[in-house]
This record gives C-alpha cells, sequence and structure tokens, in this order.
C-alpha cells in the first residue's frame, strides 16, 4: 500500500512559507520520519534568517530559484496560509504535479481526536476560545489552535481520541483543505475583508463555505441567521449545500429555524432533541464581554459544545467565568473618568461598527492603519452616529476621515500622540477605544504590538495623571 498522504517516512515533502504555521509543519513532519525541504519568497535581504529557521526546524532550506530541479523529487507541498495559491511558487509546484495541501488539512491527517472548527470574518479566536474554555468547563480535555497562533498541526499531532480539538480556521487555511470535515463547524460571518487577496466578496465567501463541504449528516453546522449570506444556506438537505445538520442562531427574537435566540434579556434555547421546552441558555447580563456580537460569539459556541452533548447548566456557568481575550474590547484602564478600551484586533471595517455599538457612553475612537482593500462608508456612517471624536493613524487616516466627514477628526502620527490627543478630546464618562479597522503593518510590527503600544501610552498618561 502506498504511504503517500501521511507524511511519513516514505514522504519528501516541501513547505513553502517559514512563518509559524511552516515551521511546525517542519518539525512534526520530521519528527515523523519525512523528509523535509522549505522554501520562502522573503527578499534575499532576509534569506539567512530564513535558513536558519528551516534547518533549526529539521529542513533544508530551498531558495525559490533553485527549486525548479528538485521538483520532481518531492511527494506533497505543505503550504502556509499566507502564501496565496497564485504565488510563483505555488504555481510551480502545481506545474510539476505536487499535491498542495494547507497545514490545516495536514493536521486534520493526523489527528486521532475529533474536531470543532470555528470560522467567520471576525469572532473566530473569542468564539474559539470560549468554545475551548466551555468544554473544559464541561470536563472534558481540549486542544485549542489554528489561525488563533498556535499551529494546529502542532496542537494536535499527539491528540487522544477522547479528547476534542478546537480549531480557528481563516479563509486562507480554508483554501487548501481537501478531505477536512470537522464534527462541527461554526461559520459566524461574512463581512468585508482580505479584499487584496480576493477578487470579490463572492469568492472571499467561497473560501469561508469550505469549512462545511465534506460535513455529512451526522456531523452539525452552526450557522448565524442574521447574516445574510450564512441564512442563505437554509433549506432542505436535498437542495442546500449543507449537509450537515444544522443549527442556527439570531439576536432577535424565536423564528424558525433558530435554535438559539433572544427573548428580553435572556438567550434562549429551544432543544432540537428530547424536551422541545425553550430553556435560557444565559441571561445577557451574565456575559462578561461588552456589545452584541460578543452576545453572538457567546450563542455561537454554546451550540457548538451542545452539539457534542455538554450540559446546558455547566455552560452557563462557563459562560460567566469566561474573559475578553487580549486586544480584542479589553479595558486597559481609567484615566480622568476616561476608559480606555484596547480593540487592536479590530482589523477590518465590521470591528469597528461592532466596537462603537458596544458603548452606550461618548466614544473617542482611533482607527487606521493599512487598509486590506475594504471601503470605509459603512464604517463613517457609523462613526458619524457615534462617535464623538475621532483620532486617525497610517496610511488609511485620509480615506477615514473623509468617511467620517463632520465628526471633530484629528491626524496623529504615532500611537502616544494619538493617545494624547483621544485623551484631549475626551471628559470624564467617556470611552476612548482603539478599534482600528486597518492591518497594522505600516506603523507596527503587529496587531498584538499595536495593542502594546496602546496601553504603554495610557499607562503614562495614568502615570502623568496621579503624579
Ligand atoms: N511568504 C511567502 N510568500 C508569500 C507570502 C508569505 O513565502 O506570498 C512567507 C513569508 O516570507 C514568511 C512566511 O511565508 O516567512 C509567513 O507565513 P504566513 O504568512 O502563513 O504566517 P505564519 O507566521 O505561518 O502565521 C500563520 C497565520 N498567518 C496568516 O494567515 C497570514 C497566522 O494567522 C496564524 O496564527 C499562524 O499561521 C498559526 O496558525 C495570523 C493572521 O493574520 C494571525 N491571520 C489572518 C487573519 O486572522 O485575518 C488570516
Ligand atoms: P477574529 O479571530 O475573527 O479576528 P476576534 O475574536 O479575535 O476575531 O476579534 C477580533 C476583532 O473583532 C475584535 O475587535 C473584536 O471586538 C471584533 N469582533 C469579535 N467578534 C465579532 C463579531 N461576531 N462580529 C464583529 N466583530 C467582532
Amino acid at each position: 500500500m502506498s504511504a503517500l498522504g501521511t507524511f511519513g517516512a516514505s514522504e519528501r515533502v516541501l513547505i513553502i512559507g517559514i512563518g509559524k504555521s511552516g515551521l511546525a509543519s517542519a518539525r512534526v513532519l520530521r519528527e515523523r520520519g519525512a523528509s523535509v525541504h522549505a522554501t520562502d519568497e522573503k527578499p534575499i535581504t532576509q534569506l539567512a534568517d530564513a535558513v536558519a529557521l528551516s534547518e533549526g526546524a529539521g529542513a533544508q532550506f530551498v531558495a525559490p530559484g533553485a527549486l525548479a530541479p528538485l521538483l520532481p523529487s518531492f511527494t506533497a507541498a505543505v503550504l502556509s496560509p499566507g502564501v496565496p495559491l497564485t504565488s510563483p511558487v505555488v504555481r510551480a509546484v502545481q506545474a510539476a504535479n505536487i499535491p498542495v495541501f494547507g497545514e490545516i488539512e495536514v493536521a486534520y491527517r493526523l489527528c486521532r481526536a475529533p474536531m470543532i472548527a470555528v470560522t467567520g470574518t471576525k469572532g473566530k479566536s473569542t468564539t474559539t476560545a470560549l468554545i475551548g474554555h466551555l468544554l473544559r468547563a464541561c470536563g472534558l480535555r481540549v486542544r485549542v489552535g489554528g489561525n488563533i497562533g498556535n499551529p494546529l498541526i502542532a496542537e494536535v499531532v499527539d491528540a487522544a481520541p477522547d479528547e476534542w480539538v478546537v480549531a480557528e480556521v481563516s479563509s486562507f487555511q480554508l483554501e487548501t483543505i481537501r478531505s477536512f470535515k470537522p464534527r462541527v463547524a461554526v461559520l459566524l460571518n461574512i463581512a468585508p475583508d482580505h479584499l487584496d487577496r480576493y477578487f470579490s466578496m463572492d469568492e472571499y465567501a467561497e473560501a469561508k463555505f469550505r469549512i462545511f463541504a465534506n460535513q455529512s449528516r451526522t456531523d452539525t453546522f452552526v450557522g448565524n441567521l442574521d447574516d445574510e449570506r450564512i441564512a442563505a444556506l437554509q433549506g432542505s438537505a436535498a437542495e442546500s449545500r449543507l449537509q450537515a445538520r444544522p443549527l442556527w442562531f439570531t439576536l432577535g427574537e424565536r423564528r424558525e429555524p433558530a435554535t438559539m435566540y433572544c427573548h428580553g434579556d435572556a438567550v434562549v434555547y429551544a432543544p432540537v432533541a428530547g424536551d422541545p421546552r425553550p430553556v435560557v441558555a444565559v441571561e445577557r447580563g451574565d456575559i462578561p464581554l461588552a456589545g452584541e456580537h460578543n452576545v453572538q460569539n457567546v450563542m455561537a459556541a454554546m451550540l457548538a459544545a451542545l452539539a457534542i452533548g455538554c450540559d446546558i447548566r455547566a455552560l452557563r456557568e462557563g459562560v460567566k467565568t469566561f474573559r475578553a481575550m487580549p486586544h480584542r474590547l479589553e479595558p486597559v484602564g481609567e484615566v480622568d473618568g476616561v476608559l480606555y478600551v484596547d480593540d487592536s484586533k479590530s482589523t477590518n471595517p465590521g470591528s469597528v461598527v461592532a466596537a462603537l455599538r458596544a458603548y452606550d457612553r461618548p466614544v473617542v475612537l482611533i482607527a487606521g492603519g493599512r487598509s486590506k482593500g475594504t471601503e470605509f462608508a459603512e464604517m463613517g456612517e457609523e462613526i458619524r452616529r457615534r462617535a464623538k471624536a475621532l483620532v486617525v493613524i497610517g496610511e488609511a487616516a485620509g480615506e477615514i476621515a473623509a468617511s467620517a466627514h463632520g465628526v471633530p477628526t484629528e491626524h496623529a502620527a504615532t500611537m502616544n500622540d494619538a493617545v494624547a490627543r483621544a485623551a484631549e478630546l475626551a471628559k470624564a464618562g467617556d470611552v476612548v477605544v482603539l478599534s482600528p479597522g486597518c492591518a497594522s503593518f505600516d506603523m507596527f510590527r503587529s496587531a498584538e504590538d499595536r495593542g502594546e503600544q496602546f496601553s504603554r501610552a495610557v499607562r503614562a498618561l495614568k502615570e502623568h495623571a496621579d503624579a
């Protein structure tokens, strides 16, 4: 029997992209006895780093220009999510008839534990972490990984069959799955993002829909009924692309076919099996996260956990003890009666809208950075409706300022400058929110770096105020 596709000793694998995902793949496949080479399209000045990193992970580095003669010898290529299928290296590999697998696909093939997968434009990390937290609260053993930060392959390779894996999967990662078939697939929302990689919203949505493409009737799909593109997947199994049993949630009142919905101050669950009488899943006041969008994340997470048999009382208690993840509407300090909130992981316009709607006090918004090809018109309208002032930063500063025409706006060159200006614009009772709606790479190393610089500036402000 051929051992191809097992990523073991008989395989000769090319890893494409030497970042977190590629390095983890190299280490795991090396450990399994595969022969591993790695390549990267970094600028030539950074190649020394790439060589050292590859070798440290047990892979032999090959520069893209030197790949051609080696190509026929590879049995498989493992692609990092940041490398698009249109990259010259991937095209050359495909032209040589070498099968290309995403790291997620390889992780899935090597994993013996059942999987819950989460995707969506926004809320993935929060919902993934929350499902992990809820499953643990129910006494299950859980591994959490994927786009959330720790590569899935390293997290799951030694998972036991009686554990659960909760995987955050991005559209980039879903592009290169083949047999990936999660027991539960969660699809939170589809809003404009990554339009610098996809030609259209339809193409982006199709990448997300791959999360359920291989699911069958014994699997579960958790979907957001309030999202037009996702709700359009409804229909009988015969006519719909969804083969899995669907569990729908809505922020609205009860309506078919929602299994979880809101009623007054409660999130309500109408069980799909057993006693059908609706029960309160959780009181909205017990959800320790700001904003309606987080009510959606909680509903999705609870449904995923219910789908695998968790007890609703344990889930209710679990929700109460979850805390906002860093850089997601995370309160980082109060100075002179003004609350400062770090929402640096807001990297598309939709998450700025969600942040603005999360507060019923005047908001001074800090936004901007590197645009991902999205429009700012709707975000601008929400800024006009809800923000008392705006501080813009980064490459998209002008575009965002124009979209929010009429709102008092200042331009800042650094994060310290932005926080200082926001502090001047705010008065006691207001909230200053860093919710950029853009990527960070024009001014910062990462979204985390951007959030940390914000927190540091707030701390300095506080020390100055206390002095
Ligand atoms: N590279 C190329 N060619 C290219 C692009 C990149 O060779 O065309 C090389 C770069 O030179 C670099 C390497 O690929 O050396 C980087 O690989 P990568 O971009 O896949 O990044 P990793 O460090 O491997 O991190 C990836 C995810 N990154 C992306 O999807 C862009 C991380 O998600 C994820 O946490 C990590 O794997 C572990 O699973 C980050 C992300 O920004 C957080 N995700 C996007 C998002 O959330 O919006 C999808
Ligand atoms: P992701 O992993 O999909 O980027 P996160 O949970 O890390 O999502 O949150 C990233 C940003 O999106 C934060 O600013 C957060 O406040 C916002 N956000 C979280 N959940 C949602 C949601 N369901 N809809 C819109 N924005 C959201």
